[in-house]
């Protein structure tokens, strides 16, 4: 589809997310993604699909230009503002009584890995009012601190200003 994320390992390449982390799950079993405990590791399930299935398609940027060409420019920034809320909404709910000083406890597992550029994306790029998210944005800062998340983080920001794909922020400060 010509899409990023794509984990080139060797000779193997694996394209999208959620089959690069079994991928990764599968090679390096040390850093288990899931924790043992089965309720835990179902909060992990459904935040991670919360994001990847509920908020992250309604918000790539081909769906958000492609609204901005049938709708209007001035529906991008609404559209991508209201999915993120909802998804948001749901989770807030969903690790209220599960979170830690991660996601879903005091370890980083999976729901961190899709909860980090979520959040990155919806605070920096899509600019949504976190009011209403304490818990989302006391885990954005938290990743924000952590060295693991740091990196990657600070990739993605600069791809948001940098390459033409992701010219949203500069459309709206047209
Ligand atoms: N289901 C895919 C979605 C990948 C995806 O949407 N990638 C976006 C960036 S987050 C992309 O490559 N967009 C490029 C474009 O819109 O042209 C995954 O989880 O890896």
């Amino acid at each position: 589809m010509g899409y990023v994320p794509a984990l080139v390992d060797g000779t193997t390449v694996v394209s999208d997310s959620y089959a690069i982390l079994l991928y990764l799950e599968e090679k390096y079993p040390q850093h288990a993604l899931l924790p043992q405990d089965l309720v835990r590791k179902s909060i992990n399930y459904q935040a991670a699909s919360i994001v990847s299935s509920s908020i992250q398609p309604l918000q790539n940027m081909v769906l958000v230009n492609y609204i901005g060409e049938i709708v209007s420019p001035d529906e991008k920034l609404p559209w991508a503002q209201y999915h993120i809320g909802k998804g948001f909404v749901a989770l807030e709910i969903l690790l209220a009584n599960y979170a830690g000083k991660y996601a879903t406890g005091d370890e980083i597992y999976l729901a961190d890995l899709y909860l980090a550029p979520q959040l990155d994306n919806a605070i920096n790029r899509f600019k949504l009012d976190m009011t209403a998210f304490p818990l989302l944005l006391k885990l954005n800062k938290t990743y924000n601190e952590t060295p693991s998340f740091q990196q990657i983080l600070a990739e993605t920001q600069q791809q948001h200003t940098d390459k033409s794909a992701f010219d949203f922020i500069k459309l709206q400060e047209a």
